[in-house]
């Protein structure tokens, strides 16, 4: 039975990792921070099956006892302080945790002895392209990070790259864009949108305060995503893929989408209020990828496109809200 350590395990990816994993027939260990015992419950109830091991990215000898308890064939870091927002507030803990995490799981796996024959892989991110060199995206574009994340994100990368080079250790840096679903938190925009038009329809909510409409994103489903991630680690080389639907739009037009299919008219108008605290010191405009490499050497596609994934979040907030409030379901173009 193969094994595999997730770091990052109750986050939206390692939620549909470990899902995945699991029914692969995996077993699987989820790397468990802080002290309290709510976590280990909450993995429990929500990700039965998964193993937690209580260990934290910052502290390199809980990484080694972590890799030493659970003897893992593939280790996944999808651990980071992942809110772009909230990387300007907090630089130097994206730093520590987002750059130096995979630096620590790097030299953890040289001090256990297990470098040579563990597959890593390391979640990188569209969000290192920031202001963009070229249109779309691919593994060769330059990056130009813009935000505290970007940088750290870009630094990690380096970091994977710079060990498999040096050390000949199997590493895959898989550079995702935006990937969404039911499991996204909602202090990101799409699940925002999704919960707070859900809310609208229901009665529940009276205003969307949103920053920048504008911004472009090449947006995917997360479900999807996770299967990439697993492909890459099955290959006999290690190499570095971007993942993306190579469709791209706009803020405005998800939250358009999303008030069409809930089937509430003039929704921007009625409900969307531009809040500037919510905008960034600065943005990322436009993103869009080229996964072409990932689609030819492994095969990967994408099964859902932007109207099926809005239309996903969008049920899924109905259902959710509508049972949170005992309201019944209403009738719209998703329900
Ligand atoms: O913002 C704009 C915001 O926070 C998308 C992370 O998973 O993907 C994600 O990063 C866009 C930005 O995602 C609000 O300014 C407007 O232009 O959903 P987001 P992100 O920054 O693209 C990459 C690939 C990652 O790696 C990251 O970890 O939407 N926007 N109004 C807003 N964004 C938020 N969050 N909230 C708003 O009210």
């Amino acid at each position: 039975m193969p094994r595999a350590l997730i770091t990052g395990i109750t986050g939206q990816d390692g939620r549909h990792l470990s899902e995945f994993l699991l029914e692969k027939g995996y077993e699987v260990f989820g790397l468990i921070h802080g002290q309290g015992q709510e976590k280990i419950q909450t993995l429990a109830d929500e990700q039965p099956g998964v193993i937690p091991i209580q260990s934290d990215l910052s502290d390199s000898g809980s990484l080694i006892s972590a890799i030493q308890k659970s003897k893992p064939d593939e280790i996944y870091n999808l651990a980071a302080l992942s809110h772009v927002g909230v990387s300007f507030s907090q630089p130097e803990l994206t730093a520590h945790i987002t750059g130096l995490g995979i630096l620590r799981i790097l030299e953890a796996c040289r001090a256990v002895g297990i470098d040579q024959a563990v597959k890593i892989y390391q979640a990188s991110s569209s969000e290192m392209f920031g202001k963009v060199r070229e249109t779309p995206q691919n593994e060769e574009t330059p990056f130009h990070p813009r935000s505290p994340y970007g940088v750290a994100k870009t630094f990690a990368h380096y970091m994977g790259v710079n060990y498999r080079e040096a050390y000949g250790m199997f590493l895959c840096n898989g550079i995702l864009f935006n990937h969404e679903g039911e499991y996204r938190a909602p202090e990101f925009v799409t699940r925002k949108i999704t919960k707070s038009v859900a809310r609208i329809k229901l009665g529940l909510q009276m205003q969307l305060n949103l920053g920048s409409l504008t911004p472009k994103r090449d947006w995917g489903y997360a479900g999807d995503y996770v299967r990439a991630m697993h492909l890459m680690m099955q290959q006999q080389e290690p190499d570095d893929y971007v993942i993306a639907t190579g469709e791209t739009h706009s803020v405005k037009e998800f939250v358009e989408l999303a008030f069409e299919l809930a089937e509430i008219q003039d929704g921007i108008e009625r409900f969307v209020v531009q809040d500037p605290s919510l905008l960034r010191p600065s943005e990322v405009d436009l993103l869009v990828g080229d996964s072409t490499k990932a689609r030819v050497k492994l095969g990967w596609v994408p099964t859902l496109d932007f109207p099926g994934l809005v239309a996903l979040m969008l049920r899924n907030d109905l259902m959710l809200e509508s049972k949170r409030y005992d309201i019944p379901i209403p009738k719209t173009k998703v329900t």
